[in-house]
């Protein structure tokens, strides 16, 4: 049994620091203001923290552009403060672990600074520059890769004339990680250099980019121009030329050798473009010694349409649980390996806005806590990301776009603005993908109380407040017994009461095919008197009263919570109200 390892059973909470907790009264957050907030955290039951990048940065893409890895960027506090926090972290037993963005670093980082001053500067081969393709007479990129920030994946520099690689903004050039060289000065800068300060691990930013297909041939389609939206089309944009590449595991294995494996510590990598289990086990299967466990997209990635970013779609609840089950597997004894149970993040819109029902208070708060019965009772390591504790919403869908502040999310309202000059009606389709589906739904400022601001800062926050403060916030939801952030203790509490059945517990899916409801089981693959023992779950996702058979061979227990507080145990047919959430005892 693998029990007891604290980076599996422990509860992972994410902090996004510009919209966390503002201490100084700057409209932005900072690790004073993180420090502040830990005994909060503890109480929640938390036990590791997860923050997104907080080191020195001109901030092109919310610090994921880093100039300098062993300094922390003016905005969020000096070095001495990230020193005080991994202390007071540990202090109160719990850990800490930072963002590792080491696919690109911010123009501004001295080794790009150099790398770009001329073509035999000795760390020109740090980064990936290439001359660009005459074609018709005219100066060309290398080769049509797209950004995912949108337009070319090349930018031309004068100094050198010759084009270098961002797969995301300009200000983020790609290294070159063929060369060892670079490799072991990211080893030393951005990773031992805060090990060796106590920290417990990475959360490891685009884990699979870094190794891309020799030559960096084109992606198959050329003309992008002729396309509607055409940049939007994540299909065209190649990614199979630089995702998994040839020497990704070489080089997350010499991660590890070098620094990593000397350390009590974890690694949680971003998983995306990797569609098979057998693909995915090479990351994170326990003898390859590369990553202690990878975030997958299969369940939130159902609400973005796999080609237009922006499209409004409608998910599947059969699709859903497909999904889920494919993620819940990966914990399976048999392959070695872990996996995690999450819903939202930095880069996602939020939970109970998409996947849950926000139209009423009432809707609102009892899908919160499906979602979150749902979260809780899944296998692998949780994560919950700031303000999903007390269901925080999507920004209002009435809100100006000059509100928004991603780049990516800039980026695309400038593109549609641009490929279809005057025309109202795609740029309202545009804005309609953004507020639903935007990255800034997730970036508002955390909601503490009901003063000024929301308790983030006594100061203009630099993104403005989700208009619901005075209803959804921290203070008001402790006081409430039945809030949505008390019904997240208490299944934290059980998920630590019950680990074998609810962390590490085997997942069984009982109703593949109904589009209403979620049934499973978890049962406890180790026990040792031989004897059934688990949970079973029945989650509702929808405004009606369900149905729901009971699983043959299954006898259903107590029930340990329930959303709803009526609870009773069924017999052979259980019933669901509206957006509620069960969980039985279960043999
Ligand atoms: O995200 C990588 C990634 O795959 C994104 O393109 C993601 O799909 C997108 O944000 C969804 O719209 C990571 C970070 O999580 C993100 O915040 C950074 O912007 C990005 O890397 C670049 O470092
Ligand atoms: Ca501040």
């Amino acid at each position: 049994s693998t029990q007891g390892v604290w980076w599996k059973d422990g509860t992972f909470y994410q902090i996004w620091p510009a919209s966390y907790k503002d201490a100084n009264g700057d409209g932005i957050g900072d690790i004073k203001g993180i420090i502040s907030t830990l005994d909060y955290l503890k109480d929640l039951g938390v036990d590791v923290i997860w923050v997104s990048p907080m080191f020195k940065s001109p901030q092109k893409d919310m610090g994921y552009d880093i100039s300098d890895y062993e300094d922390i960027d003016p905005q969020y506090g000096t070095l001495k403060d990230a020193e005080l926090l991994i202390e007071e972290c540990h202090k109160r037993g719990m850990r800490l672990l930072f963002d590792l963005v080491i696919n690109h670093t911010s123009d501004q980082h001295a080794w790009f600074q150099e790398s770009r001053s001329s073509k035999d500067n000795p760390k020109r081969d740090w980064y990936i520059w290439r001359p660009a393709r005459i074609v018709d007479g005219k100066r060309e990129p290398p080769n049509n890769w797209r950004s995912y920030f949108g337009g070319s994946a090349w930018e031309w520099d004068e100094t050198t004339e010759e084009y270098y690689l961002h797969l995301f903004v300009a200000g983020q050039p790609d290294l070159n990680w063929e060369n060892p060289t670079t490799r072991n000065a990211v080893y030393d800068s951005a990773v031992t250099f805060w090990l060796e300060k106590g920290l417990d691990g990475f959360r490891i930013d685009t884990v699979n980019l870094y190794s891309k297909e020799e030559d960096l041939p084109d992606a198959q389609v050329r003309d992008y121009t002729q396309e509607f939206q055409a940049s939007e089309k994540r299909s065209l944009l190649g990614y199979d030329h630089w995702a998994n590449g040839p020497r990704m595991h070489e080089y997350l294995q010499e991660l590890n050798a070098k620094t990593l494996s000397k350390y009590d510590c974890c690694t949680v990598g971003e998983l995306p473009h990797t569609d098979t289990v057998e693909q995915t086990l090479e990351y994170i299967a326990a003898d390859r010694k590369e990553l202690s466990m990878v975030f997958r997209f299969d369940v939130t990635a159902l609400s973005m349409d796999q080609h237009l970013r922006y499209k409004d779609i409608s998910i599947k609840l059969t699709d859903m649980k497909k999904a889920l089950a494919d993620v819940q597997a990966l914990a399976r004894p048999s392959f070695n390996a872990w996996t995690t149970t999450f819903m939202e993040n930095h880069d996602l819109a939020r939970s109970v806005s998409v996947f849950g029902c926000d139209e009423t208070t009432e809707l609102r708060e009892r899908s919160a806590k499906v979602l979150a019965t749902m979260v809780a009772t899944g296998s692998g390591t949780i994560y919950i990301y700031q303000g999903q504790e007390i269901g925080m919403t999507n920004a209002p869908t009435d809100w100006d776009p000059t509100e928004y502040r991603d780049v990516e999310t800039l980026n695309y309202i400038q593109r549609v603005k641009e490929q279809n000059p005057n025309n109202k009606e795609a740029l309202k389709q545009a804005l309609t993908g953004v507020s639903r589906i935007a990255r800034d739904h997730a970036r508002t400022p955390v909601q503490w109380n009901d003063s000024a601001n929301a308790g983030f800062s006594t100061e203009k926050p630099w993104m403005r407040v989700n208009d619901n403060y005075k209803e959804i916030n921290i203070a008001r939801q402790q006081n409430e017994p039945d809030s949505v952030l008390n019904y997240w203790k208490k299944l934290l509490q059980l998920r630590k009461a019950d680990k074998a059945s609810w962390i590490h517990g085997a997942f069984e899916l009982f109703n593949p095919n109904d589009e209403h409801t979620i049934v499973y089981g978890k049962i406890d693959p180790n026990n040792p008197n031989q004897e059934k023992h688990g949970i079973l779950v029945a989650l509702n996702f929808s405004k009606d009263k369900q149905i729901w058979q009971i699983p043959t061979g299954w006898d259903l227990g107590e029930v340990l919570v329930s959303s709803n507080t009526t609870g009773t145990t069924p017999g052979k047919i259980g019933e669901l109200q509206s957006w509620e959430a069960v969980v039985y005892t279960a043999k």
